[in-house]
């Protein structure tokens, strides 16, 4: 039994896809703390907070049962589990989507010939949604694992499973039909944590710095010295979130031009820049940016 204490306790997945990007995202927000796999349990240094390290499937119940206040799963899983808890952020990450496939030999083509079909899936309850909202009748056949193998196995017509790069549907001959769900990984919160003025005071600073460091996600902070005539030029080439900043220079007629660049399109814009007149160009990751 874990403490009630008063210090939030955050469950993340102990290992899978989502573990090294929810980590990265808690150190972003300088959470400091060691994570060991065969912990169940890592406190934080420097925050009134746990982390806690679960079976993925396991999260949103928890969270409903308040085993812990926040989890970080994705929405596929709560949207599955049907667990009843507030959706705080999504997180960018972990996107995927939920799809039925059929063999590429299949006579089936469009979602209304499923009717009557068998469908292999580790998402029954979504799948019967999803089945009851097109009016469709199908029998829905639960498998934890080795979905695609199905309908080799003629277990199934169809399947209806998570697809991120098409290539396990690929490889095992499926060719897509529909997608059912997008998901991303989201940050989700107790009910009862967020009437809590304590905690909800620190999941309030940690949002924060969610957004904080979201906001920085693909961006570089670019600066570069410039003389002053050729500022309305550089101007109409970064792309920048908002109008860069223009400092003087002690050399009379130079400036110095900063700005926020989206990281992909950083070379091109460089050499345009250094085209128009500006030298000395600097980018620098930026950590967080705070609105
Ligand atoms: O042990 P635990 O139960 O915690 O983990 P798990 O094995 O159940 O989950 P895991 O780590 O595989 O996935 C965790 C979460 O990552 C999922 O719930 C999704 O929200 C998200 N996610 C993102 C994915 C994928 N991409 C993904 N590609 N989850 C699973 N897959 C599998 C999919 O099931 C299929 O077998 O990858 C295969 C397809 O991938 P592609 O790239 O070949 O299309
Ligand atoms: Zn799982």
């Amino acid at each position: 039994m874990i403490a009630n204490n008063g210090r939030l306790k955050i469950a993340i997945q102990k290992s899978g896809r989502l573990t090294e990007d929810s980590l990265s995202l808690l150190r972003a927000c300088g959470l400091e703390f060691e994570f060991q796999k065969q912990s169940l349990y890592s406190p934080c240094r420097n925050f009134d907070l746990d982390v806690l390290a679960l079976r993925d499937d396991d999260i949103p119940e928890y969270v409903q049962d308040a085993v812990a206040d926040l989890g970080i799963v994705g929405e596929n899983i709560v949207r599955e589990k049907g667990a009843r808890v507030e959706t705080i952020s999504v997180l960018g990450f972990g996107e995927c989507r939920l799809s039925i496939s059929v063999p590429q030999r299949s006579s089936i083509r469009s979602v209304k010939q499923l009717n009557r079909k068998r469908i292999a899936t580790s998402y029954p309850t979504t799948l019967k949604q999803y089945l009851r909202s097109q009016g469709l009748k199908a029998e829905v056949i639960e498998l934890s694992g080795a979905v695609e193998l199905a309908p080799t196995l003629d277990v199934a017509d169809a399947i209806c499973d998570i697809v991120s790069t098409g290539t396990t549907a690929r490889v095992n001959g499926l060719r897509p039909l529909t997608t059912v769900l997008t998901s991303e990984a989201v940050l989700v919160a107790n009910r009862a944590t967020l009437r809590n003025p304590k905690k909800k005071q620190l999941i309030d600073r940690l949002l924060i710095r969610i957004s904080g460091s979201l906001q920085a996600h693909g961006k570089r902070y670019m600066m570069m010295n410039a003389p002053a005539t050729a500022v309305p030029r550089l101007k109409k080439i970064i792309p920048s979130l908002k109008s860069p900043t223009v400092v003087p220079l002690a050399d009379e007629g130079m400036v110095a031009l900063h700005s926020v660049i989206p990281e992909d399109v950083f070379w091109d814009v460089m050499e345009k820049l250094k085209k128009a007149g500006a030298s000395d160009i600097v980018v620098v990751p930026i950590e967080a940016i705070i609105r």
